[in-house]
């Protein structure tokens, strides 16, 4: 190489490098803690998943899992900017690295991972897609609704799987598209379709909305998997291994008995599991640029997977939703505490 061609080398690779965003040159982590704070996003309103108390406060599933994010990263589970989206708007901002993770009752499907820009490090709630309908429709099942109006909010899997399911029984029916949730189910109400249909973790959600929510059934039926989880912008594997031990933790910290309640009391117990878990033993957190605390500072300011399911939408919460699928793996479901080790 001449020194001419090395000069238009170390020129070229300069002038790639100043090419490349500031932000594609650090890590999310590095990011997120220079900014002080986690960028989630989340739904609109979402009873149980995402929703805005009178006094402000976002609370639900979701929601804990920015807030076990942020405590994990600062130790303070109120670092975190939520910025709601729409259907239509919540991939856009994960692949615009507008925020750090969505964590909005998205379903994990192939084309999302694949060629969306986006990567999904865990589910943290198994789902499927129900129907919702009025009581005096006297409709037993999904296929009862033959002939039907169906409201369905627009860019979803629902209305993918709604025109699938309906064309694989061979049933009629009209679909009627809304940029909403809450414009659907307020169709549904009015009267002016005959069943709404969303995943049946929603349909618990949206049914509470109702002035009168005994007038209306789910019919028992899933037509669907509904694997639902964050997205983080592809190409940061370290965030995304952040976001899925933050919830590894949780389950872990439900598996071993370690609650809000109890943590401190579990840093002297002599169980290997929980003193890895709780750092006691091994610096597990450093892996992920994190304190040997980490889950500790989960467990402590959020609480463990089982008391965040229960405070938001288990049968103590005014959705009422079974643990099932969502039971740990010792249990029967598919909530599995992979090991910290
Ligand atoms: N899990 C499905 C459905 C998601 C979905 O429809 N979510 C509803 C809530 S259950 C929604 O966000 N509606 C918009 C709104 O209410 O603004 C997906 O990822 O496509």
């Amino acid at each position: 190489m001449t020194s001419k061609h090395k000069l238009a080398f170390a020129l070229g690779f300069a002038a790639a490098l100043a090419a490349i965003p500031a932000a594609a040159q650090t890590s999310t982590l590095d990011r997120v803690k220079a900014r002080g704070e986690v960028i989630c996003g989340n739904h609109i309103a979402l009873p149980g998943f995402g929703l805005q108390g009178p006094d402000g406060k976002w609370a639900g599933l979701d929601i804990d899992l920015c807030r076990a994010v942020a405590a994990a990263v600062f130790n303070n589970p109120d670092k975190v900017k939520f910025v709601p989206t729409t259907p239509q708007m919540r991939f856009v901002v994960v692949q615009s690295g507008e925020v750090d993770l969505l964590a909005r009752n998205a379903t994990y499907t192939m084309s999302r991972d694949t060629s969306a820009g986006m990567a999904w490090p865990v589910i943290n709630y198994f789902d499927g897609q129900g129907f919702m309908v009025k009581k005096s429709l006297n409709v037993a099942n999904v296929k009862a609704l033959a002939g039907a109006s169906i409201c369905v909010t627009q860019g979803t899997t629902t209305e993918l799987n709604l025109a699938d399911f309906f064309r694989a029984n061979n049933l009629k029916y009209e679909i009627i598209g809304f940029a909403t949730n809450e414009e659907g189910v307020k169709a549904l109400e009015a009267g002016r379709c005959d069943a709404f249909t969303t995943d049946s973790s929603g349909l618990a959600a949206e049914r509470l909305k109702f002035a009168k929510p005994d007038d209306f059934t789910i019919l028992p039926d899933l037509i669907s998997r509904e694997p639902l989880g964050p997205a983080v912008k592809r190409g940061d594997e370290s965030w995304f291994a952040l976001v899925r031990w933050v919830h590894y933790a949780m389950l872990n910290a439900e598996e071993f008995g370690v609650t809000k309640a109890n943590v401190d009391e579990m840093l002297k117990s002599p169980n290997p599991e929980i003193k890895r878990l709780l750092g006691v033993e091994g610096k597990f957190g450093e892996g992920l640029g994190l304190t040997t605390d980490w889950a500790y500072r989960i467990v402590k300011h959020v609480g463990n997977y089982g008391e965040s399911f229960e405070r938001n939408v288990g049968m103590g919460s005014k959705l009422q939703l079974k643990r099932g699928l969502n039971d740990l793996a010792s249990k029967g479901g598919l909530q599995y505490p992979y090991p910290i080790r």
